[in-house]
């Protein structure tokens, strides 16, 4: 079982490559993102007057912080028009149960504050972004569970939503000049970019793409090469090991054979990962493999808000038995690089470093060979042209 043989550079022979890669590049550091400030309830004047469950809640209850239960800590699976569904941590283990809270009314209010943490810009200055919604999917809270009867689901009260590490952002809209982010997903740790070995064939150019949005946001990434029982061939496991030898990790798996799928079980423990990849590479059965029953759960969802208006609302993340959550994001093929500037591209491709500020001219954009260092490397085989050429569609189509 210890993988099959290919050559691990397309110009020495012999090697063997397992079916999960060890990383060789440390992934683009993240800076932590602003944390919505804690609402001490104590200095909350105006907690009484817009929160709905004074509405909801029989008179013997009014004083809902006397009835409140022990603060707790959990996360976001969804936010839906002011609830938000949270499972808490000491049920990680047992999905079943979540706490349908709504936020501190204070809270509610506040949803402008700055995100400029959220991405790994390393040249253009960070500039102060507003965010749509203040609680998202996949958001880590404290919160107070509420002994409000007679509902589907157990109540709660958010009360503070803990320092993100990362989100995963998108424009939503413009507000006069400045970029007005929508985060999908809060606290994502890695995405795992799907692509087919065989119906669909590889689109290796889409992997650049959503891997070269990764390093922009600093997430982890992955590559799955799916349906291998299809048949690979060598320059699928030369493309595999230029990806590894940029420092992306790359799982070969079959869902019909189980090939793989103990690493990628592996691999989602414990985390908040996403899967991408275009329709029919292989994502929901994957899922299902790694756990009987999310693909239905997962899939439910998308078809249900495919249909409606508001499918960005609806990120969502599933837990896993053994823990960890998966995301669900409809908006994941829509990532665009939009808060990158044309001249930090170079930068999302990690094998290109090296190379970096080495070209003739200082501002080189690495798109004629006039004295160009990185070109010059694809050239001589050692980036992969292929990558380098996907670049060059990245920085001049966008
Ligand atoms: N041979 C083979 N077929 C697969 C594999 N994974 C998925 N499929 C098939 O590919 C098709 C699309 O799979 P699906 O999971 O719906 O893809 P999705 O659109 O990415 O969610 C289905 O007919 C699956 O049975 C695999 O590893 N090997
Ligand atoms: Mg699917
Ligand atoms: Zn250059």
């Amino acid at each position: 079982m210890e993988g099959r043989p290919i050559s691990p550079h397309p110009r020495t022979r012999g090697g063997t490559l397992p079916r999960c890669y060890p990383r060789r590049v440390p992934p683009p550091r993240s800076r932590p993102d602003g944390a919505v400030p804690s609402t001490g309830r104590s200095a909350e004047p105006g907690y009484a007057r817009g929160l709905a469950l004074r509405e909801t809640v029989p008179a013997h209850l009014r004083d809902i912080d006397a009835t409140l239960g022990e603060s707790t800590t959990g996360t976001v699976l969804r936010a839906t028009s002011g609830y938000y569904d949270v499972a808490p941590d000491d049920h990680a283990v047992a999905p079943a149960v979540a706490y349908r809270c709504r936020a501190r009314d204070r809270m509610r209010k506040n949803l402008v504050f700055s995100e400029s943490g959220a991405h790994a810009r390393r040249v253009d200055s960070v500039r102060r972004r507003t965010v749509v919604e203040p609680i998202v999917a996949g958001d880590r809270v404290r919160f107070r569970p509420s002994p409000v009867s007679g509902v589907a689901m157990p109540a709660g009260i958010i009360e503070e939503v803990l320092a993100r590490t990362r989100a995963l952002t998108r424009q939503a809209v413009t507000d006069g000049s400045v970029p007005v982010g929508q985060t999908l997903v809060a606290n994502l740790d890695q995405i795992i970019v799907v692509t087919s070995a065989a119906e669909p064939a590889p689109r290796w150019g889409f992997v650049d793409r959503v891997l070269a949005s990764c390093a922009a946001t600093g997430f982890d990434a992955r590559v799955c090469l799916n349906k291998v029982d299809m048949g690979v061939d060598e320059s699928m496991l030369a493309e595999a090991a230029w990806f590894v030898r940029a420092g992306y990790p790359v799982h070969l798996t079959s869902a019909v054979t189980g090939e793989g799928i103990d690493e990628l079980r592996t691999v989602v423990a414990g985390r908040l990962s996403a899967f991408a990849g275009t329709s029919g590479v292989g994502k929901s059965s994957l899922l299902n493999m790694i756990e009987p029953g999310l693909a239905l759960r997962v899939g439910a969802i998308s078809r249900a808000t495919g249909k409606g208006r508001h499918t960005t609302r609806f990120a969502q993340v599933f837990p896993l038995a053994g823990g960890g959550f998966l995301a669900d994001t409809p908006g994941l093929r829509q990532l665009a690089l939009w808060d990158v500037s044309d001249s930090d591209i170079d930068r999302l491709f990690p094998e290109f470093a090296p190379y970096l500020g080495t070209c003739r001219y200082a501002n080189c954009a690495h798109v004629t060979d006039e004295g160009c260092a990185v070109r010059a490397a694809a050239e001589a085989d050692e980036i992969s042209a292929r990558r380098y050429l996907s670049y060059v569609k990245l920085f001049t189509d966008g």
